[in-house]
């Protein structure tokens, strides 16, 4: 059975609804950015761009670096648009768009996806300007909800400890990324368990105005901690799509890499005077290892 025409949308041009690309715009390495304004601070940097197309916050450049055919996509923020982000390029990649078919299992393509993104630290020892990969996501927010994702049981017990510490109504989920990826391209970064929040403020613990329904919310993240044979496990830093991405990512068979730049320090109460220097660090240094 073909895939419907509201299931599968695509534009007059052949293009996929959201992110407006065709299955041409895609290498096999993808750079994602939260801000469309961070694209050019990506692409600036490649010897030629091919491309250039933008449908609402999904601003794409694709060239080249080096001579690696390279894509690079802005987002926008939260996990719902990574739910369109995910889906749409796997679409791109693994479904004949003319017969509307999943292509056959073994002539599914594997996507290498690398966020580059800000972030929050939560631990006083992760200083603001330093760069941290994602080992494991916890997502906070709802999108796992409507999917069959598989956890590992360490991953379950992660989940759990945190509903309990936190008493949510619910349970989070907890994701670890791609051991290959993290190693090949956060060599010498912090390596952190990453805490993906449905907000900026209430979510992340942040008052300006608005009271918290728990007031110690930052200090229970902090003092998470959880162990088990592979050693003790505790959060290190606040954003708003990795958890996504790597649930994504493994359901879909993409392999996903966070790489954050740490802006923030909740727990010294630090904003780094320097941010666009600290992402602009990970940009040159992702695009050397990809
Ligand atoms: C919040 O300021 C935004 O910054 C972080 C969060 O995940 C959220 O999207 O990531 P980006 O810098 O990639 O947007
Ligand atoms: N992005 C976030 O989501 N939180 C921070 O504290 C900084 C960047």
């Amino acid at each position: 059975m073909p895939i419907p025409e509201s299931e599968l949308i695509l534009n007059k041009d052949g293009s996929i609804y959201h992110l407006n690309l065709l299955p041409d715009h895609i290498s096999e390495t993808i750079i994602t950015v939260g801000d469309p304004e961070r694209v050019p601070m990506v692409s600036q940097h490649f010897d030629s761009i091919e491309t250039k197309i933008q449908k609402r916050e999904f601003v794409t450049h694709v060239g080249y670096y080096k001579g690696k055919r390279l894509t690079v996509i802005s987002t926008g923020m939260g996990t719902d648009n990574i739910d369109i982000l995910l889906n749409e390029l796997d679409a791109l990649v693994n479904i004949d768009f003319m017969a509307r078919e999943a292509c056959p299992h073994d002539e599914r393509i594997q996507l290498r996806i690398v966020r580059i993104g800000t972030s929050g630290a939560l631990q006083a020892d992760i200083p603001v300007g330093s760069h941290l990969v994602t080992e494991h996501a916890v997502g906070l927010d709802s999108l796992m909800q409507f999917y069959p994702l598989v956890e590992t049981g360490l991953e379950v017990e992660v989940a759990t400890g945190i509903q309990q510490a936190l008493q949510l109504p619910y349970r989070p989920y907890c994701v670890r990324g791609s051991d290959l990826l993290r190693e090949q391209l956060g060599k010498g970064m912090v390596v952190g368990n990453t805490l993906t929040c449905p907000g900026f403020y209430g979510p992340q613990g942040r008052v300006l105005r608005l009271d918290l329904r728990q007031p110690d919310l930052i200090q229970q993240f902090q003092n998470f901690r959880h162990q088990s044979a592979e050693g003790e496990l505790r959060l290190t830093n606040f954003e708003m799509e990795t958890a996504g991405y790597y649930a994504l990512g493994r359901m879909l068979g993409h392999e996903v890499v966070s790489l954050n730049a740490i802006v923030a320090n909740r727990a010294t109460g630090e904003f780094a005077t320097d941010s666009e220097n600290v992402i602009n660090d990970l940009i040159v240094k992702t695009l050397d290892r990809v």
